[in-house]
């Protein structure tokens, strides 16, 4: 098989029509407000309220998803406490667990589904456990039922890492109306994004005010500053950004549901490759009351050495996919000392994640299938 002309790669953001664009540009010009709570900022939020079906008392942008992740958790004040995440999942998550000055804790992840394992959480809950932070990896669902309880019995706080989840549905309410809070993130590499981008969605509309302090350097006037805040201020360009992929989101996620599709059929009968699961048979979620984003197109195969040489040939074609997530966390030189969550490194070691984005035509997914199976074998 011939190699792609122009590189493929693991994903490439949505970019609404120039015009639409500069049109909007115009109003800013107009405004003359750039930042700090601006008239753009505050239709996107009220928009997006709509979109994820979130009161707007109970949501606030920020400026990237993992300052939204380290306010929130810093309003939650979890400082010294252990939280409980998974090694399954970007840096940023645990990074914003530590930077607060809370103790992170790996558990093991559901083999089906690679979200973080509730019973794995169980075992790891100690008197100084406040707080767990699972992640609807690849948009997958955790399994949220299995976390409330586990917040009733041990009185913990859950803050779902939502980077992946834009858009995601449970039982007919929006995945952001779970847990504690949800971080959602807006980054280009998101198939929803606003240029870089954070939200939080929280359960107690009380947290506003503190959230929206706390993103602002927590000053409350010119002669007043009541708390150790930062900048995490979403600006109007992000908001202007954002404003446009809205218009376009639910297109972007019903092509995606195609693109996976066309893995899927592509890959059915293959004994040495497996597309990771949206849903998991240990899980409280049923495909059956699920919305699905397909954020992302994660695979499984047999081995390290497969996987690895899959990633490296793939490149031969001009294909670049992605590892995601391999290393593990606790592979990283900050969290070297968490625990054995042998799961997770299985699917560390076999994981690769495949193109899908909006220009990516059905006939290169499919190309990039055989592509793979010839590699394999298959
Ligand atoms: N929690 C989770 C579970 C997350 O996955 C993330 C972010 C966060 C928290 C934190 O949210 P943010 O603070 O980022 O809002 C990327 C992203 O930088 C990161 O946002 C994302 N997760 C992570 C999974 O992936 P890289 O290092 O893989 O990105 P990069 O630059 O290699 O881009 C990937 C591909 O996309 C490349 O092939 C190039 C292409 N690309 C990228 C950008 C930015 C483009 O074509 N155009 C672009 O503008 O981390």
């Amino acid at each position: 098989m011939e190699a792609f002309e122009k590189p493929i790669l693991v994903t490439r953001p949505y970019f609404p029509p120039l015009e639409d664009f500069k049109a909007e540009l115009e109003k800013i010009w107009k405004n003359q407000f750039l930042t700090n709570n601006g008239p753009v900022l505050q239709e996107f939020q009220a928009r997006l309220s709509e979109y994820l079906d979130i009161p707007k008392n109970r949501l606030d942008l920020f400026n990237n998803g993992t300052l939204a992740l380290e306010v929130g958790l810093y309003a939650l004040d979890l400082s010294g406490y252990e939280v409980i995440t998974t090694p399954f999942t970007f840096v940023a998550t645990a990074h914003a667990i530590k930077r607060i000055g809370a103790i992170p804790v790996f558990a093991d992840i559901d083999p089906e589904n690679l979200c973080l394992s509730p019973e794995a959480c169980e075992k790891l809950i100690t008197p100084k456990t406040r707080a767990i932070v699972p992640v609807h990896v690849y948009g997958h669902p955790c399994d949220v039922e299995g976390f409330e309880k586990l917040a009733k019995k041990y009185d913990l706080k859950i803050i779902y890492d939502a980077a992946h989840a834009f858009g995601v549905r449970l039982n007919g309410r929006s995945i952001a109306d779970y847990g504690d809070m949800s971080m959602f993130s807006f980054h280009p590499t998101k198939l929803f994004h606003s240029c870089e981008g954070g939200l939080l969605a929280f359960a107690d509309p009380e947290l506003q005010a503190n959230l929206e302090r706390l993103r602002n350097f927590a000053i409350l006037s010119e002669t007043k500053c009541v708390d150790v805040g930062t900048n995490a201020k979403m600006n109007e360009l992000q908001a202007t950004m954002g404003n446009l992929c809205l218009n376009a989101v639910d297109r972007l996620i019903a092509y995606r549901r195609s693109i996976h599709e066309t893995y899927e059929r592509a890959f059915a009968g293959c004994s040495k490759i497996r597309m990771v699961s949206v849903t998991s048979a240990n899980s409280s979620v049923k495909a059956a009351t699920l919305v699905r984003n397909d954020a992302y197109c994660p695979v499984l195969f047999d081995d390290f050495e497969t996987r690895e040489k899959v990633y490296a040939e793939l490149k031969k074609y001009n294909v670049f996919s992605r590892r995601y997530f391999y290393p593990l966390l606790t592979d990283f030189t900050p969290y070297l000392d968490g625990n054995a969550t042998p799961i997770a490194k299985d699917a560390a070691a076999r994981v690769l994640t495949l193109p899908t984005y909006d220009n990516l035509h059905l006939k290169d997914v499919r190309k990039i299938a055989e592509i793979i199976k010839t590699i394999v074998g298959e």
